[in-house]
């Protein structure tokens, strides 16, 4: 005999009451999404006796998460977006796409309609005394032909782990910034090496990661959508080669394939020919796109995103 409650007749007829299974309106693919989430809960509630104090302090915890606007920092926490990603190689490795640059999570930092700029840029445009960081490439197609008229969109920290827009202490748009690659599909930029970012110390997110046992923090990365007509978006990162996180990363994104490595240039010669007073770094790194195919899923993903005022 068994003592869950679950496979009662009565709890059935609720949860179908729930989803509205039981009414021809709505939304029938929601409708089954609602009863295996509920379901799912009321399993979880117990399969570990959650008590009712239990039950409400989680609902706190989620309200507060929300409130703190910290839901597309947690999420990558834990490990949700990077299944998203694993999902989207999978899909992509059935239909037969091999090769490109791999993708790995957007992450919740990112700001629409950075200044667009042809061929190079120049993303620091905040005073930081960070190492100068020059890094640059080609955008090409998976027989490594250049595109043209990509646009590279990029965005990072500042030496202090911080995202301008986020961080009220960084000017619009600072470190970010759109690059539309030149004739022989190049994109090229100046800007400052990028410190990790870690989790509000206070924070929903940190909160529940102190519980259990684990840290908040990123390895130093760099972000970018690189889209281009007819091809598929690609979302990935960089990692800055040697970080103490780069394979203990919070959100679960580094990927080998995405740890160029990073030349520091420190004779006086090289230092003088980029007009500088100190040793500096330069990454070269070329993207790889698919071209986009009706058969497989959008890799355009949409979600709310902050507008810099
Ligand atoms: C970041 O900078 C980031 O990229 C992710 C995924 C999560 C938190 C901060
Ligand atoms: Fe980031």
């Amino acid at each position: 005999m068994t003592t869950s409650l679950l496979a009662r007749p009565e709890f059935r007829e609720l949860l179908t009451r729930v989803a509205g299974l039981d009414n021809d309106k709505g939304d029938e693919r929601l409708k089954r999404i609602v009863l295996r989430v509920s379901e799912h809960i009321c399993s979880v509630i117990e399969e570990f006796d959650v008590s009712p104090s239990e039950f409400w302090s989680a609902m706190a915890y989620l309200t507060e998460l929300g409130q703190a606007n910290e839901v597309g920092l947690l999420v990558p926490g834990l490990g949700v977006e990077t299944f998203l990603d694993m999902r989207m190689d999978e899909a992509e490795k059935r239909a037969g796409l091999e090769g490109g640059t791999p993708r790995t999570i957007e992450g919740p930092l990112y700001i629409a309609d950075a200044p667009l700029a042809t061929g190079e840029a120049r993303l620091d445009q905040d005073p930081e005394q960070g190492e100068v960081l020059f890094m640059e490439g080609v955008v090409t197609d998976k027989d490594g032909a250049p595109i043209a008229g990509a646009v590279v969109d990029v965005w990072h920290a500042n030496t202090r782990g911080g995202y301008s827009f986020f961080d009220p202490s960084q000017s619009k748009y600072n470190l970010r910034r759109r690059i539309e690659t030149d004739a022989e599909g190049r994109y090229r930029f100046r800007s400052i090496m990028p410190s990790g970012y870690a989790c509000p110390p206070n924070g929903a997110t940190q909160k529940l990661l102190d519980a259990l046992g684990r840290h908040g923090h990123r390895p130093a990365h760099i972000h970018f959508f690189v889209t281009a007509p007819s091809y598929r978006k690609l979302t990935t990162q960089i990692n800055i080669d040697g970080d103490e996180y780069l394979h203990d990363d919070f959100a679960f994104a580094t990927r080998d394939e995405l740890i160029p490595p990073v030349v520091r240039h420190a004779d006086a010669d090289a230092i003088t020919a980029r007009g500088l007073n100190e040793p500096f770094s330069t990454i070269t790194f070329n993207f790889m796109l698919h071209r986009e195919a009706d058969v497989l899923p959008d890799t355009t993903v949409e979600r709310p995103h902050a507008q810099a005022a």
